[in-house]
């Protein structure tokens, strides 16, 4: 097989249902034979942990616990369970983003501190504190993998400050991209993804106008699944991309090429 992770340890956060891109990302890693570790954003009533055991289970993680970014403690113990488990991790999803439905919508120039201080440390500065403590476990070759969006650089209607949180996602991927290269050959890629319906998303306002804009103008004339958004996942956390670092990948049927 071309694309073939089997033996790899991969650890993929950010699956909240079965819309989410993380999951897409999941299947086609599991499906190339790597073995899976999966984080969940843990709620009180325990609602979103059955669901994502449930949902995940025909993967057989040999991982499943809770991590909630913003909570150092539970990241820690994941790097503690994935240290004596593994003893090492090959592939890092870091596909996980959050802000304030407020800040999603109206005028950019309303956003508070505290709704920017929010966004981009659950969507930006997690990437960072991630690979800290991975760092440490990473194997020869090891891949790291975040998601993105076009938004990052471009005023995209409502995008407002997750827009901000990209751009500083980005440059967090070559900062820790030329960081982590020397020593062993880890490398860090960002996908950069057309927008897809999930749960995170339909919290941006106009979302549907702007699928339906996508669809419109793409090259493809079309918006990408989470299928696809996988397998340039497993492609970048194979040897087959073993050149590829500190990038952001555009899989978004063409769109961001486009005059409008
Ligand atoms: O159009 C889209 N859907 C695009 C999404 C286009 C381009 C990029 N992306 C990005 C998102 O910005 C995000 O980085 O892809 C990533 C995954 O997003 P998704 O698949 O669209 O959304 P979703 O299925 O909601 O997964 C994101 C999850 C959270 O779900 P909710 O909606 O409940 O916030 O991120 C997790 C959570 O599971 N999450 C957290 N995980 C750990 N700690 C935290 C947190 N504090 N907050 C949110």
């Amino acid at each position: 097989m071309l694309l073939d992770l089997s033996g790899k340890k991969a650890l993929v956060t950010g699956i909240a249902n079965n819309r989410s891109i993380a999951w897409g990302i999941a299947r086609q890693l599991h499906l190339a034979g790597a073995e899976l570790g999966v984080t969940y954003l843990p709620d009180e009533k325990g609602r979103f942990e059955a669901k994502v055991r449930e949902l995940t289970a025909p993967l057989n993680p040999g991982l499943f616990l809770p991590m909630d970014v913003q909570n150092p403690d539970q990241m820690q113990a994941v790097f503690q369970q994935l240290e004596s488990q593994w003893g090492q991790l090959d592939i890092l999803v870091h596909c996980l983003a959050f802000a304030n439905k407020a800040d999603l919508a109206g005028d950019f120039s309303a956003t508070t501190a505290q709704g920017f201080r929010t966004a981009l440390e659950i969507s930006a500065y997690s990437l960072t504190s991630l690979c800290h403590l991975a760092k440490p476990l990473f194997s020869q070759g090891a891949s790291v993998i975040t998601l993105t969006y076009l938004g990052s650089e471009r005023a995209v209607p409502n995008y407002n400050v997750m827009g901000l949180a990209k751009a500083a996602l980005e440059a967090s991927v070559r900062y820790l991209a030329a960081e982590l290269g020397p020593e062993k050959q880890v490398r860090v890629n960002a996908i950069s993804a057309g927008p897809i319906r999930t749960l995170a998303s339909s919290a941006v306002g106009g979302i549907l106008e702007m699928i339906h804009h996508v669809e419109e103008k793409a090259p493809l004339r079309r918006t990408v699944t989470q299928q696809e958004v996988g397998n340039t996942a497993a492609f970048l956390a194979s040897p087959l991309a073993s050149g590829i670092s500190g990038q952001v990948l555009y899989v978004d049927g063409g769109y961001c090429i486009t005059g409008l």
